[in-house]
């Protein structure tokens, strides 16, 4: 699906939807929040940290009311096994990451935005942001299944399944990713978004998002793993590798940055180089996450450690060696901020991103 190509009555039928058939409010259910934070426009001396500090919050609050909606009696099991998950912790990569980007082509047209509060500077974009998490959090329940990886832990708690059974616990992920597109149209308020074709930049977010979840996205990624773990390690190629993380790990950091920069008001082209950015960091994301799975601990990782050596698992490490999955790291990362040379510091959050994602402990 490509920028600017629905037709006008798809369009059309969204703003109706989005405005009449929803008898729904497109404000974000959340506590207000008046901290202003560091502008990547006005800021050489860009500080993740800080930024960190700041948003992570906001984007806690936001999340801690996104199903608040639903918490009708009959829904109490499914709704407390879907934010058991949600609210278990995790770094949020996925909506600062889209953040981030949405600042980088905002902030081209608006330098005083510094000064808005955190809903108001980010109500475009919001939604969406929420919506990553909800994505990717419905992966990490399927991820954790018998079925699957069949894992206990994961952000340092029991898994979904292990508390609410694996019944309750796939429905508990199904419905997180339905929620996750309900909550991105339902709440993304179409006027505040930047640029011309305002309806058809939602769409497309839309469109991206569902894309990033199938058989040509994280799913796929995931069979493809499935049947490579069927095989002798030495069998699966660094080819192989490359595609099930270009699906399985780098789909949504890709759909997270394409959706920021088009919120934003980026162009097409101008969304295309932050797609291949957002590539080469899921790549590096993948590879660090190989490497910390054999040289962190549990305890530190917040699931369980050097399960890759367990079931004879094709990683970095094991293709490449320790010494080469990490230059390999820094590699992609040195070739991603390449990608966002054309930018000066409006895009040192991106490119900030893209050194914590290597140089992180968990
Ligand atoms: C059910 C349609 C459908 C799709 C899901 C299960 C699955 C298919 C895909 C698995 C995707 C997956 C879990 C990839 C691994 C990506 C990864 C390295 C996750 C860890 O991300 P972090 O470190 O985790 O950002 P936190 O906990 O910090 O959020």
């Amino acid at each position: 699906m490509k920028l600017f190509t629905f037709s006008l009555l798809s369009s059309s039928l969204l703003l109706v939807a989005n405005s009449f058939f929803l008898p729904l409010p497109t404000k974000i259910p959340t506590t207000t929040t008046t901290t202003s934070l560091p502008s990547t426009a006005s800021s050489s001396t860009f500080s993740l940290p800080t930024y960190l500090s700041q948003t992570t919050p906001f984007i806690e609050s936001t999340l801690s009311t996104s199903l608040e909606y639903q918490s009708i009696p009959q829904t109490k099991k499914i709704t407390q096994a879907m934010y058991y998950s949600l609210l278990a912790g995790g770094k949020r990569i996925r909506p600062v990451a889209c953040l981030l980007s949405y600042d980088m082509f905002k902030t081209k047209q608006d330098r005083k935005q510094e000064e808005d509060s955190l809903e108001e500077r980010y109500k475009a974009v919001m939604p969406t942001a929420v919506s990553l998490e909800m994505i990717h959090t419905m992966s990490l329940i399927h991820d954790d299944l018998p079925s699957m990886d069949d894992d206990d832990l994961r952000r340092g708690k029991p898994t979904c399944h292990v508390v609410y059974g694996e019944d309750v616990a796939i429905l508990a992920g199904d419905s997180l990713l339905s929620s996750a597109f309900e909550y991105a149209i339902k709440y993304t308020p179409i006027p505040s978004i930047s640029g011309e074709n305002k309806a058809e930049r939602l769409l497309d977010v839309v469109g991206r998002l569902g894309a990033s979840v199938g058989n040509i996205g994280l799913a796929g990624g995931q069979v493809m793993d499935l049947e490579c773990e069927g095989k002798p390690s030495e069998e699966v190629t660094i080819e192989d590798l490359r595609w099930i993380h270009l699906h399985k790990t780098a789909a949504l950091l890709k759909v997270a940055c394409a959706s920021g920069a088009i919120l934003g008001g980026a162009s097409e082209s101008d969304v295309a180089k932050v797609e291949t950015f957002a590539e080469k960091i899921g790549l590096a994301f993948q590879v660090a996450d190989d490497i910390l799975d054999c040289t962190a601990s549990s305890e530190e990782l917040g699931k369980t450690a050097g399960k890759d050596e367990m079931v004879d698992k094709a990683t970095y490490v094991r293709l490449l060696g320790l010494e080469g999955a990490k230059a390999e790291a820094q590699r992609l990362t040195d070739e991603a901020k390449e990608c966002l040379s054309e930018w000066g510091e409006e895009a040192d959050g991106l490119r900030a991103i893209a050194d914590f994602i290597i140089s992180r402990s968990n």
